[in-house]
């Protein structure tokens, strides 16, 4: 398969409130906004068009775009974010959609999901079930992508706050994932590059025609896929890592 467009969204300056769990501080907004840029910078690198969504103050974690959305060839899927703050984040993405796709879908209460939880494997879609999204919304999604050819399962998961945040899938059937996600019975058919525990965080990569972009400071994670045969971007994504987010969820790629 082969990516030539993505949507990304500025970070606004509430982005410094936005949801965490992560204990790391308070973000700087500055350095964001740099950071931002060079992830903008290296989606282009990997030849994508990029498609800039301007910052919304009332959203603070808007920027964590993949959220709001699953883009599949056939149509665009919008989701019903589990965070209350976050479920009107979709409107702006929606009439964005628009320009892309004549075909648009909804996960609608009380089913929600969260792009993050919404690993595409293939033909085949593994749907985490979390503390934003739950069975009822992963149903409505499973139906949906049925209608267009594709099949989805559920995952559970405990210990990340998206399936993404632990797993991802780099094509030619490899993955790479935490201790949590290795062992696996539905990950069995894979290979699996299993990431050391205090490199957790480096897991949530994201594959983009032949290159793998990978979160900077964790050597190992990098090595164990170049090893694998793929051809790594390093971005530090520091400030987003302190709001629960990573490489993925800054971007909407399809
Ligand atoms: C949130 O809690 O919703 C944001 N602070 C982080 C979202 C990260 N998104 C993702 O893993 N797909």
């Amino acid at each position: 398969m082969k990516f030539t467009k993505a949507i990304v969204r500025t970070p606004c300056k509430s982005f410094i409130n936005g949801l965490t769990t992560a204990g790391l501080g308070k973000p700087d907004y500055g350095l964001a906004l740099k950071q931002h840029k060079r992830y903008i910078e290296t989606l282009e690198m990997c030849g994508l068009e990029v498609t800039i969504i301007e910052p919304d103050e009332n959203f603070p974690d808007s920027v964590f775009v993949e959220d709001t959305a699953i883009l599949i060839p056939e149509c665009a899927i919008i989701t019903n974010p589990g965070a209350e703050s976050r479920k009107a984040e979709t409107i702006r993405i929606k009439t964005v959609l628009k320009g892309f796709y004549s075909n648009i879908e909804q996960i609608s209460s009380p089913g929600t999901l969260d792009g993050g939880d919404v690993m595409m494997a293939g033909a085949h879609f593994f749907i985490g079930i979390s503390e934003r999204t739950n069975i009822e919304g992963a149903d409505q999604l499973i139906k949906i992508l049925k209608n267009y050819g594709y099949s989805g399962s559920t995952v559970s998961l405990n210990d990340v706050l998206h399936l993404k945040s632990g797993v991802a899938y780099l094509e030619n059937n490899y993955l790479v994932a935490t201790d949590e996600f290795a062992g696996k019975e539905e990950f069995k058919k894979y290979n699996i590059l299993k990431v050391k525990d205090e490199e957790s965080y480096a897991a949530n990569c994201v594959w983009i025609n032949d290159f793998v972009l990978v979160a900077k400071g964790f050597p190992t994670t990098k090595e164990l896929i170049e090893y694998a045969g793929y051809k790594t971007l390093e971005l530090d994504v520091s400030e987003f890592r302190k709001l629960d987010g990573g490489l993925s969820c800054l971007s909407l790629r399809f």
